[in-house]
């Protein structure tokens, strides 16, 4: 293992005309518009009640401390409270889903990236405003979650399976860790470490087993100990990830303890029961990606964590295997994953199905995380190639281009008039949601927009990878010595790409990824080289080793043509079915632009060679769009259901296509990813 580190957050400038918008998109819509719903200020929106919580349980704290009764929250109904239809909340009752606090946390989270990246007083102190109120609802013994403060503190740690405490605690001290950076104050990371005393007095190697139900906790944990260097968190987060599927279950034995207290029977405590929490098999056994999405994509990425930190070679096999698992089995032409709403999870292999997909948003922001630790285990090509898939089309598509809706789910084909009506669609939502009672989605794209100078390179002592071309300007340093360095690019546009070295001189090596769209094909050429012929390594990456100094330029032109993609034949769902991809983006067509009845147009094999390149305005933005020569299947005579089989009448149409992440910004209407090929 060669581990390289991202670089600091601080020391990249996203100059990227994509990109930038993305990002102060986040910051001057997203972010203000969801501490609106924190605190239940957007009209005809779904309450968020977090700061509602934190600021009941605050005072169910201060009572608590001086022998006052405080009423519990009537009315819990298994992961959700809410206020009896038409009744106003009541102030001292919790309410949302369990894990209700982790949606503030995400967003304290985001709000510190966008202050590293700018101060803003403004946004400074409505976070701090958020903070202190965190502060205030934790319990004198460090426990911190409002959900249990607020029902009955003594059922703590009871049902780790289902209630999610270590979840907000995982979000809690990334939220910590994130605020400490961007500001210098400790406050929060003092809650988070109050909080995780707190569960280390009760869980950890001598004392009670237990793991998290929906995981997170472990690669916060690794985030903390590095902040921190308290050795006491990495171990922590490495139990947890030891206990996970071991026998006997510690999900069974807990559950067993709940039926005996309500007097059932008791159920077996075989770990095999738990694989929807990726908790059947000790996690270096695992082979295969399971269970629901996100914790799959979250466990994925603390166990490599987990494997850098500790060199740990079965984690990193196991690692590899799942990355393998999701990669050639599991994984959206999107860069979307979970192709079944049953669970929010994984389904068989190649078992994709574009209609009743459910790729959720966050399961593609965990894939990011995924990919980019093991980027940091090994800089290999496919590993960017995949986060770059899901950052250009699922993650960005999660959020309307105004940055005030969101999608939950990311299906690959729509149309509002089943989406609305068919009960085997109801995941499915025809338009962006202002926001969601369980709002996981919209404060994790903002989290990972608002950091995303940390997915574009990473770094060794004497090498500096660059894993996407997002243009950015970068303090970086090399074998000890400062260098400054300009990328630019816009692949909206094309495969260009240039690096600058604008300040410095430095000994080491350049690594550039050869995008996987390029087909492998590239030219290169540098101020000092115009013919640079520079092999790629067999990890991907093209190496230069220099005395770079200011002046430097290395140029590169990465094919971007229109690709046609077909999928494994073992994806039923695509049989005879072609998308369009270029560059890393894949596109769709809809209805605004082709006409009701996507299903009835049909793409010739060669589409791709006569695709036509032009600039479309959506939504006030020009995006990088596809015409194309195709066929619209005209509809038979007669109203027979079958008929003899015989080809199609077809006519002729030209296709237009927009980016998939596009989607849906200019109104309600059918989309499609996948189109059925010409006969
Ligand atoms: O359970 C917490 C979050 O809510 C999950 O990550 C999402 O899938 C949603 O269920
Ligand atoms: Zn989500």
């Amino acid at each position: 293992m060669s581990i390289s580190r991202p670089l600091p957050l601080r020391q990249v400038n996203v100059t990227d005309p994509f990109w930038r918008q993305e990002v102060s998109l986040v910051r001057r819509e997203v972010i203000p518009y969801q501490w609106e719903a924190l605190n239940d200020r957007v009209p005809g929106a779904a309450p968020s009640y977090f700061m509602h919580n934190m600021r009941a349980a605050a005072r169910a704290v201060r009572a608590r401390k001086a022998g006052q009764y405080f009423p519990l929250t009537q009315g819990v109904t298994g992961i959700t409270s809410f206020p009896p239809e038409g009744a106003a909340p009541d102030p001292d009752y919790f309410y949302g889903f369990v894990f209700q606090d982790s949606d503030g946390y995400k967003w304290i989270e985001a709000v510190s990236y966008q202050l590293i990246l700018q101060d803003d007083p403004a946004l400074r102190r409505a976070a701090q405003e958020a903070v202190d109120a965190i502060r205030e609802a934790q319990e004198e013994d460090g426990y911190l979650d409002t959900f249990y403060t607020l029902t009955g503190v003594e059922n703590a740690f009871t049902n780790l399976r289902d209630n999610h405490e270590l979840y907000c605690f995982g979000h809690l001290t990334e939220a910590a860790v994130a605020w400490k950076q961007a500001t210098g104050q400790t406050d929060l990371l003092d809650a988070a470490c109050r909080f995780a005393g707190c569960i280390m007095r009760r869980f950890g190697p001598g004392r009670e087993r237990g793991c998290p139900g929906h995981e997170i906790a472990e690669m916060a944990l690794f985030r903390l100990y590095e902040e921190t260097g308290d050795v006491r968190y990495r171990d922590l987060a490495l139990f947890f990830l030891d206990v996970r599927g071991t026998e006997p279950s510690t999900f069974a034995l807990e559950e067993n303890r709940r039926r005996v207290r309500q007097g059932l029977p008791e159920l077996p405590v075989t770990a095999a029961r738990y694989a929807y929490h990726q908790a059947d098999v000790p996690v270096r056994e695992t082979t295969e990606a399971r269970g629901h999405a996100v914790r799959q994509m979250y466990l994925a990425a603390g166990m490599a964590d987990a494997a850098r930190l500790t060199g740990d070679g079965e984690m990193l096999a196991a690692c590899e295997r799942l990355w393998r698992s999701v990669t050639r089995e599991k994984l959206y032409v999107t860069g979307g994953v979970g192709g079944t709403h049953v669970g929010e999870a994984f389904s068989l292999p190649y078992d994709l199905p574009a209609d009743t997909a459910y790729s959720e948003t966050c399961a593609a922001v965990g894939l990011c995380f995924f990919a980019r630790r093991m980027l940091e285990l090994s800089p290999l090509a496919e590993y960017a190639d995949v986060m770059e898939q899901a950052l250009y089309n699922t993650v960005p598509a999660g959020m309307a281009m105004d940055g005030k809706s969101f999608f939950y789910v990311n299906p690959l084909a729509a149309d509002p008039a089943y989406c609305e009506k068919d009960e085997r669609l109801a995941h499915v939502k025809a338009v962006r949601q202002k926001w969601f009672p369980c709002a996981c989605c919209p404060p994790n794209i903002a989290r990972l927009l608002s950091s995303l100078g940390q997915y574009i390179w990473t770094g060794t002592e004497d090498t500096l990878y660059l894993h996407l071309y997002i243009a950015n300007e970068t303090e970086a340093r090399l074998n000890g010595r400062p260098l400054s360095l300009r990328l630019d690019a816009d692949l909206t546009k094309d495969g260009r790409a240039a690096l600058t070295v604008t300040k410095g001189e430095a000994e080491g090596t350049l690594a550039f990824r050869v995008p996987g769209w390029s087909g492998g094909k590239y030219t290169a050429s540098a101020s000092w080289d115009e013919g640079l012929t520079l092999p790629a390594s067999p990890d991907g990456y093209l190496r230069l080793t220099r005395r770079w100094q200011a002046g430097d330029r290395v140029t590169f032109d990465f094919p971007m043509p229109a690709r046609l993609l077909a999928a494994h034949p073992m994806v039923r769902e695509m049989t005879h079915q072609v998308c369009f991809a270029k560059g890393p983006f894949v596109y769709c067509a809809e209805e605004k632009d082709n006409g009701p009845r996507l299903f009835l147009l049909r793409v010739p094999l060669n589409a791709a060679e006569t695709a036509e390149t032009f600039r479309a305005a959506v939504a006030g933005s020009e995006l990088p769009a596809l015409r194309v020569p195709a066929y619209r299947a005209e509809l038979p005579e007669g109203d027979a259901l079958y008929r003899p089989a015989g080809p199609e009448r077809l006519t002729e149409t030209v296709l237009t296509l927009i980016p998939y992440f596009a989607w849906n910004n200019r109104g309600k209407g059918e989309m499609r990813v996948w189109l059925p090929v010409k006969g």
